[in-house]
């Protein structure tokens, strides 16, 4: 049995609570739940931190204790190069998830440096891409 970290960046906290358009109602206990339903006998490990360098932290943490990373960086997916870099420190499958389609949205949200890394990128299947990467990291481990 192998452990997989499902990270989440800045403000998805908030999911469930605000923005329904967007990023629909479940809030992230229920990605947690479809995570967890999606790896069967694997463990999953669900954080979120609105901090950049708690996401470098974990990311680091994972290097010893994760066969695989599934993070969804909000906002850090569009900005930060310390994601980038822990991640390129990470040997196992990594898969970059958006609850949103954000080629459809601003272009600023077009650019990801965590792309740059990611084995699979899933944009714009709400938090059914969650379930989709963990089931694919599961695959893989
Ligand atoms: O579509 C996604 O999953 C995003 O990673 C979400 C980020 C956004 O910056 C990315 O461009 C795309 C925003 C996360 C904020 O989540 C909220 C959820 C509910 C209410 C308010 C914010």
């Amino acid at each position: 049995m192998s452990t997989i970290y499902v990270l989440n960046g800045p403000n998805l906290n908030l999911l469930g609570k605000r923005q329904p358009d967007i990023y629909g109602r479940d809030t992230l206990d229920d990605v947690a739940r479809l995570c967890r339903e999606a790896a069967g006998t694997h463990e999953v490990k669900m954080l979120q931190s609105n901090w950049e360098g708690q996401i470098v932290d974990w990311i680091q943490e994972a290097r010893d204790n994760a066969a695989a990373i599934v993070i969804n960086p909000a906002a850090l997916s569009h900005t930060s190069v310390a994601v980038l870099d822990a991640l390129n420190a990470f040997d196992g499958p990594v898969i970059e998830v958006h609850i949103s389609q954000i080629h459809k949205r601003e272009a600023f949200r077009h650019h990801s440096y965590v792309s740059l890394r990611a084995d699979g990128v899933i944009a714009g299947l709400g938090i059914a891409g969650y379930a989709a990467a963990v089931r694919h990291v599961v695959s893989l481990i």
